[in-house]
């Protein structure tokens, strides 16, 4: 039953219907399938797809807009089964945020706030499209030791290098840990611009910022 109702979640995501999508995913939580199941075996599969199509040129960009409203109905009915999962035994940490300028990819810098939050972090985040300026106010404001920095185009992932180089213009690069991701980044990118740590997926993410602020537990 799990593995047929997520390959239902992984078409409709790929043909773009998301009320199909939110539907099979009430239906895989009534059927009690793992939330984390749904997200990496049923959702991720489907943008996967849908990203591979778009690059080969048989998708166009109504069809990612569409499976991203698919995505992102299905991952708001999935955050609070996500957060509810995990027993938050004291706070980890603060961290901030956000997609850099110029990038408005929102899907997965959100699901590595959820599961950041659910880990017992206390999460800013900024939203997309957000300027260093906007990093440095928040690290200053709230005193945060993990900034986050998502980017998804080849032609943004250079803003990661620049907000590292603007913390460190502001005096805060000592103060603060940068863990960067997003489709394009690897951990070489994350080496080569100076940042602290690199996840390629939300657990990852968890995982990181974990070891970046001294801590060992798993996510
Ligand atoms: Co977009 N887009 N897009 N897009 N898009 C990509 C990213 C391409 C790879 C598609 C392709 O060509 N195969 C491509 C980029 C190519 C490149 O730069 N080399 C692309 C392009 C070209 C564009 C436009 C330029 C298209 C156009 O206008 N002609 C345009 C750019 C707009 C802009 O940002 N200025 C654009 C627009 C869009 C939308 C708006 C239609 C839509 C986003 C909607 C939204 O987010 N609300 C969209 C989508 C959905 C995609 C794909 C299909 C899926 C992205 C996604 O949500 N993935 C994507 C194809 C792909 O990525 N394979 C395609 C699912 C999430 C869960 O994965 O990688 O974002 P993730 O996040 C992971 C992981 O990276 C890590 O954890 C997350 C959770 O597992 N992680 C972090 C992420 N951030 C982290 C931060 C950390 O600190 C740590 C870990």
């Amino acid at each position: 039953m799990a593995n047929e109702i997520l390959k239902k979640i992984t078409t409709s995501i790929v043909d773009g219907e998301p009320d199909l999508t939110l539907d099979l995913t009430e239906q895989a939580l009534a059927g009690r399938v793992d939330p984390m199941a749904i997200l990496d075996d049923g959702l991720l599969p489907g943008m996967r797809i849908v990203g591979q199509k778009f690059s080969e040129g048989e998708y166009f960009l109504p069809n990612l807009i569409v499976a991203a409203m698919a995505m992102k109905r299905a991952t708001a009915r999935l955050e609070p089964e996500l957060r509810s999962r995990h027993q938050v035994v004291k706070a980890a940490g603060t961290v901030i945020i956000g997609t850099v300028q110029g990038d408005i990819h929102e899907i997965g810098k959100t699901l590595v706030a959820t599961m950041l939050s659910a880990n017992g972090f206390a999460v800013h985040d900024l939203g997309v499209d957000v300027p260093a300026e906007q990093f440095i106010a928040k690290v200053k404001e709230t005193g945060a030791t993990v900034v986050g920095l998502s980017a998804l185009l080849t032609t943004t992932m250079t803003v990661q290098r620049s907000i590292i180089e603007a913390l460190r213009i502001a005096g805060l690069r000592d103060r603060v840990k940068v863990m960067v991701g997003g489709a394009p980044v690897s951990r070489q990118w994350a080496d080569e611009i100076g940042a602290d740590g690199y996840a390629e997926d939300a657990v990852g993410a968890v995982r990181e910022a974990l070891r970046l602020v001294g801590q060992t537990t798993a996510a």
